[in-house]
């Protein structure tokens, strides 16, 4: 009922709306119009109340709620269904559940605040309400399995691109999925795919962003590899515009991976990664190796040459850079 009683409010922006009006079209008691402003009041909602002339809403919050988002998407299919919540386990589980239920390619899962926001290889990623970005898209490419870290270089590309245009600084893509400004993460990417042997489902598209977090919010431990686009800006920034950014730069670099393919993704990725030649130190699967980044190959793995000067191709892990 809070989205059904604000798209009144906004679609009578300029003038109050009568209580009365409002109980009659949504079929409700007026004390329960009344309760569901006070209630959206505590949301961060600014409502005008007068008892002769009705209710007028006059500021809206920085929320992430379809009502908010809806109007200022210039997106064509990407997130016209978007499923918010105040707080949830995990984006990218709710995602899951929805897209094994039938959701479709593009709905959007977003939530506030993460109880478990997960991280790759069991980690989690700390994601306090109202300040940052929790979301999962829902996609369902015709790919074959093999091609789905594809989808994570992809988003990697859009959510670097996201970064730059809102702190004007150049973001670094650090294999596999993190963005990192100033060598820290203020963003990481988790895909989980639902597939076939052949064939895949769908593709879930996690993304956290740390849009407004301050230093002293993250743990002591996170605090040393993370940082947020206001702790580099000095500034903070509107969560509803970023999205707004983000989800058009996914839905093109998406478009464009369907229509031409991996050499575009993997081309924009090196640019935005510049690994090759880095001396690195990799972790994957209880194996630490050093040596030097050659490039990512047509499968999003790396592919490191030893100190020994082997050759090796690593498909999961992760990647510390050293000087
Ligand atoms: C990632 O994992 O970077 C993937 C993060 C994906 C989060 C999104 S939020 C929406 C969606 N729903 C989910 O449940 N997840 C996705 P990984 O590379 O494993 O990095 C995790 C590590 O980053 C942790 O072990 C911490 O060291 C660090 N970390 C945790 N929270 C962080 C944060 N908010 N910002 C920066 N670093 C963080």
């Amino acid at each position: 009922m809070d989205e059904e009683i604000l798209q009144l409010l906004r679609e009578h922006s300029s003038t109050s709306f009568s209580g009365e009006e409002i109980s009659r079209r949504l079929k409700v008691s007026r004390t329960a119009v009344w309760k569901r402003v006070q209630r959206l009041r505590t949301l961060g909602y600014e409502i005008e109340a007068s008892t002769r002339s009705g209710y007028r809403l006059i500021g809206s919050p920085d929320l992430l709620t379809p009502s908010e988002i809806k109007p200022i998407l210039e997106t064509k299919w990407m997130g016209r269904t978007i499923h918010h919540f105040h707080t949830l386990d995990s984006t990218n589980s709710k995602a899951y559940q929805l897209a094994l239920n039938g959701a479709e390619e593009g709905e959007v899962v977003i939530s506030e605040s993460q109880e478990m926001g997960r991280g790759r290889l069991g980690r989690q990623w700390f994601s306090p309400p109202f300040l940052n970005l929790y979301l999962s898209v829902i996609l369902r490419p015709n790919i074959s399995p093999h091609q789905a870290s594809l989808i994570t270089l992809m988003a990697a590309v859009a959510a670097a691109d996201a970064v730059r245009e809102f702190s004007g600084l150049l973001p670094l893509i650090k294999w596999p999925n993190d963005i990192l400004l100033r060598g820290r993460k203020v963003a990481g990417l988790l895909n989980e795919i639902h597939s076939e042997m052949d064939r895949i489902h769908f593709v879930i598209l996690g993304i956290g962003v740390n849009l407004n977090i301050d230093e002293k919010t993250f743990s002591k431990e996170i605090q040393a590899v993370a940082t947020s686009m206001k702790i580099e800006m000095g500034q903070a920034i509107s969560r509803k515009a970023f999205l707004r950014s983000l989800m058009q730069g996914l839905e093109r670099w998406y478009s464009i991976f369907l229509e031409e393919g991996d050499a575009v993704i993997l081309k924009a990725w090196r640019d935005r990664a510049q690994i090759k030649g880095r001396r690195v130190k990799v972790t994957s699967f209880g194996e630490t190796l050093a040596g030097t980044a050659i490039d990512v190959d047509s499968d999003g793995a790396l592919i490191l040459e030893t100190e020994d000067g082997k050759r090796r191709r690593v498909v999961a892990g992760d990647v510390q850079y050293k000087r």
